[in-house]
Parts: structure tokens; C-alpha cells; sequence
């Protein structure tokens, strides 16, 4: 029989574990809230995503289209900025690449501009979102995700920090050329590697 699981243990990752990026602790069961602006409502029937920008067909998927694309998962660990990491998550969705495949990005697009209903916004390379790097995901351990948490539909890049990672998601922009983010404008580091703990502007 499978052992209780390390969350009801309370047993959490210290330093030095090869799976907590530097800087960073287990937040365990816990899964903090980090929202710069008012929780939008958003229902299946209202979200829509667009990619647009510099691809050959431009495309908006409603609800039931977005739903209607291969399915894919996510299960392993997340990194915010503000040192909580959250290990074992799973996560279900679409992966960006089936988004990407239909919208096809000139070749001249190297940056995409994540942008939520609400106006957040994060600027990643197009590198940073394709090659199963990045979903959007409806659905947090098999339940619909919750709206603070960016439901019914947000961004998920969980190999660099979560900022990276836009809640209530409705367009991505593929750009010639990089522009900074929401948080990239207030001094976030561009890329947001969390094992280079590239947090601010500066950083390696
Ligand atoms: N729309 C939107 N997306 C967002 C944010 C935000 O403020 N607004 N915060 C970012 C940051 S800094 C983090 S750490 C994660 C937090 O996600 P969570 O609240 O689900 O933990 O969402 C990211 N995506
Ligand atoms: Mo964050």
C-alpha cells in the first residue's frame, strides 16, 4: 500500500533538496494567492483566447473550441518570485503548441506578450512557450480551477517563476520584437529562471 502522502505528513523540502530552486521554500499544501488587481468574473461561455500578432492566422478559440483540442497535462512543480514553491501540482488543459500549430508564428516572431481579460500582462521568448513548455489549464487536481487562481482558464509556464504565468489569460501575442510585462515594467527580471534565481532586473 501506498505510504501517506507527504502533504498529510506535513514533511516539506529543505534547502538543499534537488527539486527546490535557490532562494526558495516548500510551500507544501498551501497555494498563496497573488493577484495585482480586482478578480475579474469570468464564466466558460465569456473566455475566449486569441493569438494574434506576428503569426499567418490569426485565431480565437471559445470555450468549447479550446476544449476540443488534444488534451494535455501537467504534473510537477511551480516557482513564484516571492520564494513559495509548490511541488506535485497537476494540472490539465491544452498545451500551447496545439495553440501555436493552428495560429502558425512567422518565422520573424520571436517573442510572445501574454495578456489576462483584466490587462495583466508577461512578456516570455516564443522558445519559453513551445516544445511542451506551456499550457493553458481549465483544471487543478482534477477540479475546475478556481477563480483566484485564474479560472475558468489561465496561463501555466512552470519551469520559470509563476508571474510568468497569467491568470484569466485571453490573448497571446506573437511579437517581433520583446517588450516588458506588467511586472517586467516594475523591475522583474525579463526571463525569470528560477534555478538562475533571476528575480529583478539585473540579475544574471
Ligand atoms: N492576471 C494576473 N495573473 C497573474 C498575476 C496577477 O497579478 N494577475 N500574478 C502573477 C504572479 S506574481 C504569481 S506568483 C502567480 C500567482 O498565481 P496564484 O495566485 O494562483 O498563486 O500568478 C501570476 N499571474
Ligand atoms: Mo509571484
Amino acid at each position: 500500500m501506498p505510504g501517506p502522502t507527504r502533504g498529510f505528513l506535513g514533511r516539506r523540502r529543505s534547502a538543499g533538496d534537488p527539486r527546490l530552486p535557490p532562494g526558495q521554500y516548500d510551500a507544501g499544501s498551501d497555494w498563496p494567492v497573488l493577484t495585482a488587481e480586482p478578480t475579474p468574473r469570468i464564466t466558460p461561455e465569456t473566455w475566449s483566447i486569441t493569438v494574434d500578432g506576428a503569426v499567418e492566422n490569426p485565431t480565437t478559440w471559445t470555450w468549447d473550441e479550446a476544449h476540443a483540442l488534444p488534451g494535455a497535462e501537467y504534473n510537477g512543480d511551480i516557482h513564484c518570485v516571492t520564494t513559495w514553491s509548490k511541488f506535485d501540482t497537476h494540472f490539465a488543459g491544452v498545451s500551447v503548441d496545439s495553440l501555436l500549430e493552428i495560429a502558425k508564428p512567422k518565422p520573424e516572431g520571436r517573442f510572445v506578450m501574454e495578456t489576462a481579460k483584466t490587462g495583466y500582462t508577461t512578456n516570455l521568448p516564443i522558445s519559453d512557450v513551445t516544445g511542451g513548455k506551456a499550457w493553458l489549464v481549465w483544471e487543478f487536481d482534477g477540479k475546475p480551477l478556481a477563480v483566484e487562481h485564474g479560472g475558468p482558464v489561465r496561463m501555466l509556464v512552470p519551469h520559470l517563476y509563476f508571474w510568468k504565468s497569467t491568470k484569466w489569460i485571453s490573448r497571446i501575442t506573437v511579437l517581433e520584437r520583446d517588450q516588458p510585462g506588467f511586472w517586467e515594467q516594475n523591475g522583474y527580471h525579463d526571463r525569470g529562471d528560477p534555478w538562475k534565481q533571476q528575480r529583478y532586473q539585473g540579475d544574471a
